[in-house]
């Protein structure tokens, strides 16, 4: 075969995974080619360099979620002392300008991409790559014409594209989150289907931008996630305003026959009960498919998982081809953006770093995560379910405290339930000790405590030890210190005084 290669690596997509591969590859002082493409969503949504964090996912959404937060720092204002010039209830909220000023600052992070990756060595290529054969690409941009390029190692980091809901009209009518963070108009009363992760989140900006919001929950809430910390999430939001159609499917989305704006959405219960509704938006969150299909991987023997399309990798996130790798959304990992980004990092350093391979293996294990709902839920290590599930009830112990924080302790607005965190360690008897393995907290910045506390589960830590630290007063983080509540004892898990 000629080995006449264009590039030592061509990593094929620039998103969160891609560009911090390429970047650590390059820094290496190898000859280091992106290549990024964005395929228009079904409604013709497009965006710049950086993936689905910097575009449709992470930075847009977290920045919604502070838009709507606002509104509750208002209203608790308020109670505070300050007096607002006019009627609470007049306030109103500008959607055009927050899309305008989200997607301003998304631009400017598209400029920054590009300009790291010129900073940084690596020829940037806006075209979408299709495999010829293991050593060579074809790249395609929006002109149309084709280019082949040639390199001894690839790295795949097509991530993934929301799953079109299977429904006639569903894309012509529906929006995903490719969409939301760039419609024109506000998006009014809103339908979303799905219940999880990205689901809620939406569903709890949305609401809290002052928009009328129902979710459709075909099973349960957040699966994967503490069902018990589900269980206050939705009873959060629903006293936060969303409605929750439970057990339900959509059956068909459809114009109206009057001829009338809205989406005319039907939908069936599990007992067979039917559902009618008309909306102004319907906004599909129904899982992410990996964008493999393009790839022509069956044709280079890069194998995927048929039920998912997923890229089949090893530890060393190599593929079934030698010089050809994965990572990111891509592979059956956590689909996180920092996950992505030290998969990337990583795997360049193996590839062309001096320390040992064993020393830059990626580790999944005790990966911290938060959905941002109105109350946020941080979490990392096992769940309630999952840890009895692995190592049977007798040898778990839960430690547990529902509490106010000092962010809502005047609010006098809402229902009680909308003003309480809940915090929870799920802990494996070991000895005579308990190790921590599970953290999970539902609270205001539940994101912030999350990271910190990581550690603490990530280094084995024992409940001893969580207890031997001193807190910081006052603070949310420092119920991890004081937690005395077991779930075995049945008292009661209010924190007082
Ligand atoms: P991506 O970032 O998806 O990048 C892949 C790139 O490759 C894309 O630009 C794609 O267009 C391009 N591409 C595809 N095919 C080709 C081809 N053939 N040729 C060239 N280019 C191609 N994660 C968090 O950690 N925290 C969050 O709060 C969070 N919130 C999210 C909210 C939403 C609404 C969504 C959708 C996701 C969220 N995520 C969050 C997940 C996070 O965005 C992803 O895990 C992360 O972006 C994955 O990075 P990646 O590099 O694998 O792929
Ligand atoms: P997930 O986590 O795959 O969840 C998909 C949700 O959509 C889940 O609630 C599903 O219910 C529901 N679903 C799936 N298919 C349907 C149909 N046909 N009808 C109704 N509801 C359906 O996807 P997300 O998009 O939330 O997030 C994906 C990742 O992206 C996530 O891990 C983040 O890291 C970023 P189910 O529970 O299966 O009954």
């Amino acid at each position: 075969q000629n080995l006449d290669f264009d590039y030592d690596l061509v990593v094929i997509g620039g998103g969160s995974g891609g560009i911090s591969a390429a970047k650590e590859a390059a820094a290496a002082k190898k000859k280091v080619a992106l290549c990024d493409f964005v395929t228009p969503s079904p409604r013709g949504t497009i965006w710049g360099l950086g993936g689905t964090c910097v575009n449709v996912g992470c930075i847009p959404k977290k920045l919604m979620h502070r838009a709507a937060l606002i509104l509750q720092d208002i209203k608790d204002s308020i109670d505070f002392g300050w007096k607002l010039p006019g009627d609470i209830l007049e306030i109103s909220h500008s959607w055009p300008t927050l899309v305008e000023n989200v997607q301003k600052y998304i631009t400017s992070l598209n400029d920054q991409y590009v300009e790291t990756l010129r900073e940084s060595n690596v020829t940037y290529f806006n075209a979408k790559a299709t495999f010829i054969d293991r050593f060579t690409v074809r790249l395609v941009g929006d002109d149309g014409m084709p280019q082949i390029i040639k390199a001894r190692n690839f790295i795949v980091a097509v991530g993934g594209r929301p799953t079109p809901l299977d429904l006639p009209n569903a894309n012509d009518l529906c929006i995903s989150s490719d969409d939301l963070f760039q419609l024109k108009t506000a998006p009014g009363k809103t339908l979303v289907v799905g219940a999880s992760y990205i689901a809620l989140e939406c569903a709890g900006f949305l609401r809290g931008l002052g928009y009328d919001v129902t979710v459709m929950v075909r099973s349960i809430l957040l699966r994967g996630f503490d069902q018990e910390i589900a269980d206050k999430i939705e009873k959060h939001m629903a006293a936060y305003g969303v409605r929750f159609l439970k057990k339900c499917v959509p059956s068909s989305i459809e114009k109206p026959s009057d001829g009338s704006e809205k989406i005319l959405v039907k939908g069936t219960f599990n007992d067979g009960s039917l559902f009618e509704g008309e909306y102004d938006t319907v906004l599909t969150a129904v899982g992410r498919t990996a964008l493999t299909s393009e790839l022509n991987l069956d044709s280079v023997g890069i194998k995927t998982n048929p039920k998912n399309k997923k890229i089949m990798v090893n530890a060393a996130d190599q593929t079934s081809i030698r010089n050809i790798f994965a990572i990111g959304d891509v592979i059956e990992r956590p689909e996180l953006t920092p996950v992505a980004i030290q998969a990337g990092k990583l795997l360049a350093k193996r590839l062309y770093g001096k320390e040992p391979v064993e020393l830059n293996l990626m580790d999944y294990s005790s990966i911290p995560t938060t959905v941002f709902t109105p109350l946020e839920y941080g979490s990392v290590g096992l769940d309630e379910e999952k840890a009895i599930a692995t190592h049977g009830k007798e040898n778990i112990e839960v430690y547990h405290s529902t509490f106010r924080p000092l962010e809502t302790a005047l609010r006098t607005w809402g229902t009680e339930e909308s003003a309480e965190g809940f915090a929870k360690l799920v802990c494996l008897k070991d000895n005579n000790d308990l190790r921590v393995i599970g953290l999970h907290i539902l609270s205001p910045n539940a994101g912030e405590i999350t990271q910190g506390f990581a550690f603490g589960v990530k280094l084995k830590l024992k409940k001893s030890e969580f207890d031997n630290l001193v807190g910081i007063h006052p603070t949310v983080a420092e119920v991890f210190t004081t937690m005395k509540v077991t779930k075995s004892s049945g008292e009661d898990s209010s924190t007082k005084g």
